[in-house]
């Protein structure tokens, strides 16, 4: 079995927020097929989309280890934002939490509930500043450019 490193973004913009992240982060380390390697910092930041009138967010990205099969770690993600309380209702409304896959390996997949790399990351500050921090050089396997190069191109430098 190979360890893949994986990367995934946090997000929560209700309740204690960063009490949200910090016990997702901790039933992740709980899962015996799942190590959390490496944790950004949070960052506040303004809701991108859904309704008008959301809370800020606080964001961070982590890199896990696992030789979990992609579809079947985005189940165990989803098991947690369940337990931490997330009810789905409008499509980038608020929530406690929400675990996105953003890299596994340099593996992509296109199926209709899972796009890996996440199709919106390079898009997403909130989602590069804190990747800058701890994976400013892992690649993304469809762009060819580096985490650093794709924060350099979203912000204009
Ligand atoms: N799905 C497909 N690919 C993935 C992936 N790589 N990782 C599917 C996780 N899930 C993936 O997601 C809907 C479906 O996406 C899942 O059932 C899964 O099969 P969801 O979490 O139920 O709904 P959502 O989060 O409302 O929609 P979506 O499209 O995941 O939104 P995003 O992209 O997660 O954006 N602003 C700030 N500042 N910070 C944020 O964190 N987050 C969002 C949500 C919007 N605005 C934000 C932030
Ligand atoms: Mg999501």
């Amino acid at each position: 079995m190979t360890m893949k490193n994986i990367y995934i973004a946090l997000g929560a913009n209700e309740g204690d927020r960063a009490a949200n992240i910090i016990q997702a982060l901790m039933l992740l380390e709980e899962d015996s097929d799942i190590n959390v390697c490496l944790v950004s910092q949070m960052i506040e930041t303004e809701p991108v989309g859904g309704p008008k009138d959301q809370n800020a967010y606080l964001n961070a990205v982590a890199r896990l280890q696992s030789s979990l099969d992609a579809g079947v770690l985005l189940e165990r993600l989803q098991a947690i934002e369940a337990r931490l309380g997330r009810v789905r209702t409008e499509k980038w409304g608020p929530r406690p939490i929400d675990l996105d896959i953003l890299l596994v390996e340099d593996e992509i997949i296109d199926t209709p509930d899972l796009q890996v790399p996440h199709p919106l990351m390079h898009q997403r500050f909130f989602v590069l500043a804190p990747l800058l921090e701890i994976a400013p050089d892992v690649r993304h396997p469809v762009l060819k450019k580096s985490v650093a190069e794709l924060f350099n191109l979203l912000v204009g430098k």
